[in-house]
Parts: structure tokens; C-alpha cells; sequence
């Protein structure tokens, strides 16, 4: 590893921190928020990666499922929630969800991400159907399904505490939850995009309950709107507050907000430098997550490359059918094949390794061939 310089006076004591294994604390955040040496930030990120990764980054096969955009919260942030009514709302049936999902597991997939709107009429036994009915037919595949907001609507349609809820998920076969609707925790900020959403404590409150019953969950941050520096510091601590409590988070994914056909249109997308040093930040804040996924969705593939040399370890994932970002204007391509996956983290020096939810290594050779090789298979040349 390269020896690093700092031009940034204030960043010295943090860094002495940093390389010292020492905790940060919120006025650390703030100065690596601030300081004008965004590659002195990275270099202490990437420190701190290759300390408890080495060069692995980790990829996964999955695919992303969204069942309804009908949604009843209207958050300003969101191009994605419709009303019923409106131009482009949908809500697929359930066999229109199993045949994605067969689908996507005869392709390989390892993993469904399951998110959707807050759908106004049907009641939380469709949803708990549609998992047992998934579980049945995708053995092998993990479902990572239904967000903190999801649950609390659930727990509110079905008169059930948030607990109950999530007990009868897993009854019927959530295996863990994705980490969205954290957006920025502070009530000033949820006031302003997303104010018919569960609170910031609330969204805290129901992840303690899902890992005291022993369902993982990942947590992200929505940046580059109207939310300050000590905003996201104060959301960053309070993750790494309840990971001390419970070790119950996996990945943390810091996302970028796309403005296009939202209530909040006229604000600017947030830039490249400001994609890597949230990668960086969240990296160096939340010491006790073990990993930090660069979600090339989001970032482009180009940023989550080289966000894998400021603090990220994992490039998340094949995806296949994406449709919140690309409501919002992302450019992206809607998915993005393993052999892609894997050149995109070879050029950038690092090893890549197939992973499930969990972080276990993925051995393709003892699972079934998949029908889409080109999505998954180790072998093209690339
Ligand atoms: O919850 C919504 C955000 C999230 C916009 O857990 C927007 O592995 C930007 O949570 N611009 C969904 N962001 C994505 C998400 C996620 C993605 C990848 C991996 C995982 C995981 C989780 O996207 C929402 C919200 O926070 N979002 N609208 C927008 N206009």
C-alpha cells in the first residue's frame, strides 16, 4: 500500500485514530466530511478495508423483485410509489412473482430482494402468502425481503405489534431484511422527504426487534439532498450504536439520490466526489459493520469500481430488474452480468469472490447448472 501524505492539518489526529484501530467520534465524521483531501479520506478508508478484507471483494447473483409501486406514503424523495390510479402503477400478481422468481433461480440467483410500495388494499396475509409460496418454490434461494417501513406498515394494516410481524415473516420464510427506508434518520430531514414514513427510532426500533429474533438485516443511508454533515454523522452513529447492541447488521449500502420525476427535482444529483467519500465516511464511522457494499446501481459502475479502493468491499450485485433508481432517472444499465462483475473488480486489483446474503464464499461447482450462463457462469473469457 501506497505511504499516505495529508495536506489537511485537521485530518492528522484523525488519522493517528484510525491507524491505531481506535474509534472515531461525531467531530471525526465531520472534519473527513469537510476536509478538501478526499484521497488523504480514502487512503484511511481503504486502510481500514484492506485490513479486514486484503484484496477479496465480494459480489452476489441475485435478483431484485418488486411486487407493487402502488404506495400509499408519497415520500418526496420517491419517483417509485404511485398512486393506483396513476399513469404506470402496477401490482403483479403473485404467479407473475413466482414466475421472476423461478426465473431468476433457474438463472442462478442465490438471493431475491423483495421491496415494494406501501400497497393501499391488500392486507399482510398476500404478502406472507407470496413468501411461503417463493419459499416452496425457490428452495435454495435466500429472501431478503421487506424493508423497516415495510414491517411497520404490515404491523399497522394487520393490527399486529412490529415483533408479531416479524415473527410471522420469518415463520413463513423471510430469511433477513434489506437495509432501504433509513434515508437519514434526523426528523428534521424525514419531515421534508419523507414524512408519512416510519420515524428514524422507529426504523432503529423495529431492526433490534428483527435481530433479537434472529433476523439479519443490512442498513443503508439515502445522501445528497437536504440533509447536513452532522446529520449524517448522527445517522451513522446511531447504526453503529445498535450494532453494538446486536451484531445483527451485515452490509451497510450508502446510497446516492437520484432527483429525476420526484417532488425534490430541482436539487442536484450528488457528484463523484461526493459518492466516494460517503463510501470512505461510512467506512472509517461504522468500525463494527463488516462490510460496505458499493451499489453500482446507483454509483455507475465506473464510481463502484473505484469506490472499491475508498473503503467498499463489495460490489452488489447482478440485480436483473431494477426499478426504483431507474424510475429516478438512473442511467444505468438494468443489470450487470458476473463476468462483468468480476472484470470490473480484477481491473481494479482485487480479488473477486461470489458470496451469498450472508457473506458465506459461494461454491458453484455443488450447486445445478444454471440456464443463463453468461449471468453467472466462472468461466467466460473475458
Ligand atoms: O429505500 C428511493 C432509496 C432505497 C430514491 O439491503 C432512492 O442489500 C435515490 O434500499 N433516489 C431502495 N434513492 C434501495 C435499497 C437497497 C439497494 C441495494 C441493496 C440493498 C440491500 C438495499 O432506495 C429506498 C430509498 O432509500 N430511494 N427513491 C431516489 N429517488
Amino acid at each position: 500500500m501506497s505511504e499516505l501524505t495529508i495536506t489537511d492539518q485537521r485530518l492528522k489526529p484523525v488519522a493517528e485514530k484510525v491507524l491505531a484501530g481506535g474509534r472515531l467520534g461525531v467531530e471525526d465524521g465531520i472534519a473527513l466530511y469537510r476536509s478538501p483531501d478526499l484521497l488523504a479520506v480514502g487512503w484511511l478508508a481503504n486502510h481500514v478495508r484492506e485490513k479486514k478484507h486484503g484484496k477479496v471483494t465480494y459480489f452476489n447473483v441475485n435478483r431484485h423483485i418488486n411486487p407493487t409501486n402502488m404506495c400509499v406514503a408519497h415520500c418526496k424523495l420517491c419517483a417509485f410509489g404511485r398512486d393506483p390510479s396513476a399513469p404506470g402503477a402496477y401490482n403483479f400478481s403473485l404467479e407473475e412473482i413466482y414466475a421472476r422468481a423461478e426465473q431468476g433461480a433457474r438463472e442462478g440467483a442465490l438471493e431475491f430482494h423483495i421491496v415494494g410500495g406501501l400497497h393501499p388494499d391488500l392486507p399482510f396475509e398476500y404478502f406472507l402468502e407470496m413468501i411461503r409460496g417463493l419459499k416452496q418454490r425457490c428452495q435454495g434461494v435466500h429472501l431478503k425481503a421487506f424493508t423497516m417501513v415495510e414491517v411497520g406498515y404490515f404491523a399497522r394494516i394487520a393490527k399486529l405489534s412490529t415483533r408479531e410481524t416479524l415473527l410471522k415473516l420469518k415463520e413463513a420464510g423471510v430469511d433477513s431484511l434489506p437495509g432501504g427506508g433509513a434515508e437519514i434518520f434526523h426528523p428534521r430531514v424525514r419531515r421534508i422527504i419523507c414524512d408519512h414514513k416510519v420515524s428514524g427510532q422507529m426504523w432503529l426500533n423495529i431492526a433490534r426487534q428483527a435481530h433479537e429474533i434472529g433476523l439479519r438485516s443490512n442498513a443503508t443511508m439515502l445522501y445528497g439532498h437536504v440533509e447536513t454533515e452532522e446529520e449524517r454523522v448522527d445517522h451513522l452513529v446511531k447504526l453503529r450504536e445498535l450494532q453494538d447492541e446486536t451484531h445483527g447488521f451485515v452490509a451497510f449500502i450508502p446510497l446516492a439520490f437520484h432527483p429525476d420525476n420526484t417532488a425534490l427535482s430541482h436539487i442536484p444529483k450528488p457528484t463523484g466526489y461526493a459518492d466516494l467519500r460517503n463510501i470512505a465516511v461510512s467506512r472509517l464511522l461504522l468500525d463494527n459493520f463488516d462490510h460496505i457494499k458499493a451499489y453500482w446501481i446507483m454509483l455507475s459502475p465506473s464510481i463502484a469500481q473505484i469506490a472499491l479502493r475508498f473503503g467498499a468491499n463489495d460490489l452488489d450485485g447482478t440485480v436483473i430488474e431494477e426499478k426504483i433508481y431507474h424510475d429516478a432517472g438512473a442511467k444505468t444499465s438494468e443489470f450487470t452480468p458476473r463476468y462483468e462483475l468480476e472484470r470490473l473488480i480484477r481491473a481494479a486489483g482485487r480479488v473477486p469472490v461470489e458470496r451469498d446474503t450472508l457473506y458465506h464464499p459461494v461454491d458453484r461447482s455443488k450447486l445445478p447448472p444454471p440456464v443463463r450462463p453468461d449471468l453467472v457462469s466462472l468461466t467466460l473469457n473475458v
